[in-house]
C-alpha cells in the first residue's frame, strides 16, 4: 500500500507508530531498542563504554589493537573494507593500519545518520593509506552497493563489532548474517564482535550500573517520546531494570512503573495505562558462548577460520570466512 508507506517514511510518523504499537499491545509491553539512540541517547552510550562495570567495549578494542596483524593476515587480499555501523575510530584504526602495511585500503562505512558518518570520517580521516567513502543507508542495502564496487579478485572484509549483533531479537541475528552472506561471495569475510557469556553478577553490574549512567540511558527513551511526541510521561514514575533471561540467555532491559498510571503521547493520538510494577522491555543483549558462534556461523553459510578472547572481559572476535 504505497500511500501508508509514504506517510510511514517520516521517520516521526514511524516512531509514533512503533511507540503505539508498542505501548498499546496486550501481553508485554515493548519498545524497539533502536529507539534508545537519539543525541542524548548516544552521549550517554558512549559514557557506559567508561564505565568500570562495562567491560565490553574496552575488551573489543583490546583484542583489535593486539591482534589486528594476525587477523588481517587471515584475510587475502586486495581488500575493500566495510563496516556495518560507522563504529568507533578508536576500534577500526588497528584493522585499517594493519591492512595499511600492506596495499591502500577503501573503507565504507555504512550507517543511517550522516553525522555519525561525518564523525568517522574526521576520526579516521588522519590515517593517510586510507580512502573513506561514507554509505547512508542500511546495512545490507549499503552492502551491496559496496559489493558492486569490486574489481575482480578484490575481496571484502566486513566489520560488524561491539556486540551489536547481541541487540537483534531472538532468532533475527541468524537472519541478519544470512542476508549478510548472501551479498557476500565465498572467499569474503566478516569480523564479528560478540560479548560472551559471563558469570550473572557481573553482567548484571554491567547494566545497572551504581552511578545510574545505564538506567539514565534507558529512561531517557521515555523522555524521547515526551520530546519528539509530545508525550507526558513522569520519568520519576518509573525506574530501569536489568535482568538475566536464562532461558533466552539475555540480558534485558525494561523500564518499570512505580503505580498505576496513565500516560498520553500526543502526536501519536493515544493514551497508554500502566499497572502498578508492569514493564515496558526496550532492549535484549544476547551473550553468547564460543560454540554458539561457530554453530550460528555455519548455519548462516560462513566457517569459523579464527576466534580471539578477551583474558579479562570474555568477548570474542570472530573471523568469519564465507564458504
Ligand atoms: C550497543 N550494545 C552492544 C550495548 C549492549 O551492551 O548490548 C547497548 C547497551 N545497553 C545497555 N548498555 C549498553
Amino acid at each position: 500500500m504505497a500511500a501508508s508507506a509514504n506517510v510511514l517514511s517520516d521517520p516521526v510518523t514511524q516512531f509514533a507508530a512503533d511507540v503505539h504499537a508498542g505501548l498499546c499491545r496486550k501481553g508485554q509491553k515493548e519498545l524497539p531498542s533502536k529507539y534508545l539512540y537519539d543525541p542524548l541517547g548516544f552521549a550517554l552510550f558512549e559514557v557506559i563504554t567508561q564505565l568500570p562495570e562495562y567491560g565490553l567495549t574496552r575488551a573489543d578494542e583490546r583484542l583489535l589493537r593486539r591482534h589486528a596483524k594476525e587477523m588481517v593476515k587471515n584475510v587475502p587480499g586486495p581488500t575493500l573494507v566495510s563496516e556495518l555501523g560507522s563504529g568507533s575510530g578508536r576500534k577500526t584504526r588497528w584493522i585499517l593500519g594493519a591492512l595499511c602495511e600492506r596495499e591502500p585500503v577503501s573503507y565504507y562505512p555504512i550507517e543511517l545518520s550522516r553525522a555519525a558518518l561525518a564523525s568517522c570520517e574526521s576520526q579516521l580521516g588522519d590515517i593517510g593509506c586510507v580512502s573513506i567513502v561514507g554509505v547512508e543507508r542500511e546495512y545490507v542495502d549499503g552492502l551491496r552497493e559496496v559489493a558492486a564496487l569490486r574489481t575482480d579478485g578484490a575481496r571484502l572484509l566486513v566489520l560488524f563489532l561491539g556486540s551489536t549483533i547481541g541487540n537483534f531479537d531472538s532468532g533475527a541475528d541468524a537472519r541478519f548474517l544470512s542476508e549478510v552472506r548472501s551479498v557476500l561471495t565465498p572467499g569474503d569475510s566478516l569480523l564479528l564482535g560478540t560479548d560472551l557469556l559471563k558469570p550473572i553478577e557481573r553482567m548484571l553490574e554491567a547494566y545497572d550500573d551504581p552511578l545510574g549512567v545505564t538506567a539514565a540511558f534507558n529512561l531517557n527513551l521515555l523522555g524521547r517520546i515526551n520530546r519528539e511526541l509530545d508525550g507526558n510521561f513522569d520519568l520519576r514514575q518509573f525506574e530501569h531494570v536489568a535482568r538475566f533471561n536464562e532461558a533466552t540467555g539475555s540480558i534485558e532491559m525494561h523500564v518499570r512503573s512505580k503505580r498505576r498510571q496513565v500516560v498520553n503521547v500526543r502526536r501519536g493520538g493515544f493514551a497508554a495505562t500502566f499497572a502498578a510494577g508492569e514493564t515496558v522491555w526496550t532492549e535484549s543483549s544476547h551473550k553468547y558462548t564460543r560454540q554458539e558462534i561457530a554453530k550460528l556461523a555455519v548455519s548462516c553459510g560462513f566457517r569459523t577460520e579464527a576466534q580471539w578472547v578477551d583474558d579479562e572481559w570474555p568477548f570474542a572476535e570472530n573471523l568469519l570466512l564465507a564458504v
